[in-house]
């Protein structure tokens, strides 16, 4: 029968801890083809057509634009490989990364 002696008297409440998330940033310049911009949005990001022209247009008036968020190897791979895409098609597109908030 549970009495003082046997009843715990606390609880572990166990939480899983999310991994901290890095997003991805398009930096605007003033070479690279917005069409390129574009293109490339969709085949690295696999974003929608829409999306990578609201994307290529807010980075291009605003001076960059967050591309989307992972945790922090694959937001780095990500932005590495899409500007070294741009860069091998002799454009200086630049993807970069940062911790979110
Ligand atoms: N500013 C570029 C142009 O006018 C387009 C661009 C947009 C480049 C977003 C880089 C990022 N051709």
């Amino acid at each position: 029968m549970p009495d003082a002696t046997t009843t715990p008297r606390t609880k572990t409440l166990t939480r899983t801890a999310r991994p901290p998330l890095h997003k991805v940033i398009l930096v605007n310049d003033d070479f690279t083809p917005r069409e390129f911009v574009v293109r490339l949005l969709k085949a690295e990001f696999r974003t929608t057509g829409d999306e990578a022209q609201r994307i290529m247009i807010t980075a291009h008036m605003k001076g960059s634009c967050v591309v989307a968020v992972f945790t922090r190897e694959i937001a780095e791979s990500k932005a590495t490989r899409a500007t070294e895409t741009a860069r091998a098609e002799g454009f200086p597109l630049l993807f970069t990364t940062e911790p979110e908030e």
